[in-house]
């Protein structure tokens, strides 16, 4: 696993640079000429002017979803903090433009509704998917319809009114992936959305594999601390735009704060997640030869087929079925947090039919392949000795 973190080329403009160092580098390039280290906080949320023709102009360009870095106006509307990380982001995932919002569920929201506003309401949707993910799109809440499909039956589910085809992989919870390019491909030139939230682009880049955007809840391994919440959506300018547009209106802005928090988490992304996956791996191994444990997931586990040069390494996460009582289970880890989320530095663990995906349906669940014994474990970057201990005792 650790050769193919090696693989750090990129098809940004940078090219010379490696995920590692752009990481540590990204939205930060005019910080020496302002004289500063640390990049500014920006907490404004107006931004005066004495030029009012000039006001409103820009604040057409900004109703129109247009951002030329210019003066902000209104933290609704842009904000020079989050759009640092915007910058940063878009590096890392090789895109044009990114478009940073309060929630990965405001992020999605944003992408659908844009979407829907473009008469093009009907989605694809690869399940399984994040619970709230699922319940949004099948409950057409915000205007669209959703076919719910397998990777492979994804391309016959595209009709004309079709605007958009979601996808997780690794997928939540169960950690099932989708070959994207392949999904691109089959049901071009309809837009394919991934969800990187479990990847990251630290280990996975989709818009590399034929994919329009990618997705994140930013609260996750982005910010990989617990401590801050966060949506993105990484995509071309023109699609940038109509989230811009959206945003605008319907203001479900990040916060400036967060968005410092997530620009500083992007730093140590990758290192986070190399440790992190290295640790997932042995603890996915351990699990596989226990015997309160009927079935492990982790991509690449026991020699299953992957899709090809897709993701570098495994990632974070595991899940596993338990031959006994998968609450109770949760209710016995004394080290490792039992909470819902995932990402953070420290280990979480949580049962999927009661808390992540608990607002589907059984049915729904069912349809998803999500087993009513499944466990959900972030791996973080405690010493793997004291993680299997923990588990061991908790499994016994
Ligand atoms: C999860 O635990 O899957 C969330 O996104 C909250």
């Amino acid at each position: 696993m650790c050769e193919k973190y090696a693989m750090d080329s990129h098809t940004g403009s940078a090219a010379y640079r490696s995920v590692a160092t752009r990481a540590v580098h990204a939205g930060k390039d005019d910080l020496t000429d302002l004289g500063l280290h640390a990049p500014p906080l920006d907490l404004s949320t107006t931004y005066p002017s004495r030029d009012a023709a000039a006001e409103a102009a820009r604040l057409d360009a900004f109703t129109e979803g247009k951002d030329d870095g210019g003066p902000p106006i209104y933290a609704r509307a842009a904000n020079t903090t989050v759009r640092r990380f915007e910058q940063a982001l878009a590096e890392l995932e090789g895109s044009e433009a990114s478009v940073a919002f309060a929630s990965g569920m405001a992020a999605l929201s944003a992408v659908l509704l844009a979407r829907v506003a473009a008469g093009r309401p009907h989605v694809v949707a690869v399940r399984p998917l994040y619970g709230t993910s699922d319940h949004l799109l099948e409950s057409g809440l915000l205007g669209n319809t959703t076919t719910f499909a397998s990777a492979k039956e994804a391309p016959s589910a595209v009709t004309d009114a079709t605007g958009l085809v979601v996808v997780e992989t690794p997928a939540n919870p169960t950690l099932s992936e989708a070959g994207i390019q392949e999904l691109a491909d089959a049901c071009a030139p309809v837009p394919v959305c991934v969800d990187n939230t479990f990847a990251t682009p630290a280990l996975q880049r989709p818009l590399a594999h034929g994919a329009a955007m990618t997705l994140h809840s930013a609260t996750k391994y982005l910010g990989g601390h617990g401590d801050v919440m966060g949506g993105v959506v990484a995509c071309s300018e023109e699609f940038a735009r109509a989230l811009r547009q959206v945003r605008f209106v319907t203001g479900g802005v990040l916060h400036p704060l967060a968005g410092y928090q997530l620009h500083r988490g992007l730093a140590t992304l990758p290192v986070r997640m190399r440790a992190q996956s290295e640790g997932a791996a042995e603890l996915a191994r351990r699990l596989l030869g226990h015997p309160a444990v009927s079935r492990v997931h982790y991509p690449g586990l026991d020699g299953a087929s992957r899709p090809a040069d897709q993701m570098a390494g495994g990632g974070a996460m595991v899940a596993f079925e338990v031959t006994g009582d998968a609450p109770a289970l949760i209710g016995a880890v004394r080290l490792i947090t039992p909470a819902v989320s995932l990402g953070s530095v420290d280990s979480l663990i949580q049962h999927p039919a009661s808390i992540s995906h608990h607002i589907m349906d059984a049915a729904s669940r069912a349809d998803a392949g999500i087993p009513e014994n499944l466990i959900r474990l972030s791996v973080g970057l405690e010493d793997v000795e004291d993680l299997w201990a923990d588990l061991d005792q908790a499994l016994r």
